[in-house]
C-alpha cells in the first residue's frame, strides 16, 4: 500500500525537464532574454542591461510551471563559440534562434549562421522559433520586414552556389528550403519583454508536442 500511495504521490507530483537552447550572434539580446524570462516566472526584476556581462560559455535559467521545468540554455554567440554550438542540439527539445532586427549592418551575418543550423541534420526534428529581437528600437525590421530580408538573403545565396556549380540546379540543402517556408518568426523586446510570454508559450507548446 505504502509502495502503491508512494508511486502515485510521486506521479501526481512529477515535473518533467524540457531543455530549449537559445542562439545567435553575440549582441543579438540572448542574454537579457534568458534575464527577461526567468525574472518573469520568478516574480522579480531582470538585471539592469549594464550589468549583464558579454556571455562566455553558457548561462542557465529554469522556469518552474506546475508540472513542467524549462531548462533555458543561452550560448555565447561569438564565433569561437559557435562551433560547439552543435553538441547542444541532439539534447535539446526546442531552439530559439535571437537575431537583432535593429542592426541591419550584420544581418547577413546573422542569416549565415542562421543557415547553418538550419541546415544542420542534428537540427532537423527541432522545434525552432527565430526572434526578431529589440522590437523597441526606433529602426527595428518588423517581423514581416525580417522575413523578407531573410528570404532576399536565401535567393541571392541560391543563386550564387548556382552560378558556381554552372546551372546544376539541385540544391543540396533542401532540408533547409522546406523549413524555412514554414519557418515560425516572433517579434520581441527582451528589454522591455514584449512579446517574451508568447515566444515561451510557443516553446513550451512545442517542446510538450514533441515529447508525444
Ligand atoms: N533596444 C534593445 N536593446 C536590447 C534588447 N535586448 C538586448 N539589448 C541590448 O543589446 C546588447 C546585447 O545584449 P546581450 O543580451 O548581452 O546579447 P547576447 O550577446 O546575445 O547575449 C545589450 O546592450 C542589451 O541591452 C532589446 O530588446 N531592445
Ligand atoms: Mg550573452
Amino acid at each position: 500500500m505504502y509502495h502503491l500511495l508512494k508511486g502515485l504521490h510521486e506521479y501526481l507530483t512529477r515535473h518533467e525537464e524540457f531543455s530549449i537552447v537559445i542562439i545567435g550572434l553575440d549582441g543579438a539580446g540572448k542574454t537579457t532574454l534568458l534575464e527577461r524570462i526567468t525574472a518573469h516566472y520568478s516574480h522579480s526584476t531582470p538585471r539592469p542591461p549594464e550589468n549583464i556581462p558579454p556571455t562566455v560559455g553558457q548561462n542557465l535559467g529554469k522556469v518552474s510551471l506546475p508540472s513542467t521545468i524549462l531548462n533555458f540554455i543561452d550560448l555565447g554567440g561569438q564565433r569561437g563559440i559557435r562551433s560547439i554550438w552543435h553538441r547542444y542540439y541532439h539534447k535539446c527539445h526546442a531552439l530559439a534562434y535571437v537575431i537583432d532586427a535593429s542592426d541591419r549592418e550584420r544581418l547577413a551575418e546573422g542569416w549565415d549562421v542562421f543557415h547553418s543550423v538550419l541546415s544542420d541534420p542534428r537540427t532537423l526534428h527541432v522545434p525552432l522559433l527565430l526572434l526578431a529581437n529589440k522590437q523597441d528600437a526606433p529602426d527595428a525590421l518588423s517581423v514581416a520586414d525580417i522575413r523578407n530580408d531573410y528570404h532576399d538573403w536565401d535567393r541571392r545565396r541560391r543563386d550564387s552556389a548556382r552560378r558556381r556549380d554552372r546551372g546544376d540546379s539541385n540544391d543540396p540543402e533542401d532540408t533547409a528550403n522546406a523549413r524555412i517556408a514554414s519557418l515560425d518568426v516572433m517579434g520581441i523586446s527582451a528589454l522591455e519583454g514584449h512579446g517574451v510570454q508568447e515566444a515561451v508559450d510557443w516553446l513550451f507548446l512545442r517542446v510538450q508536442n514533441s515529447r508525444q
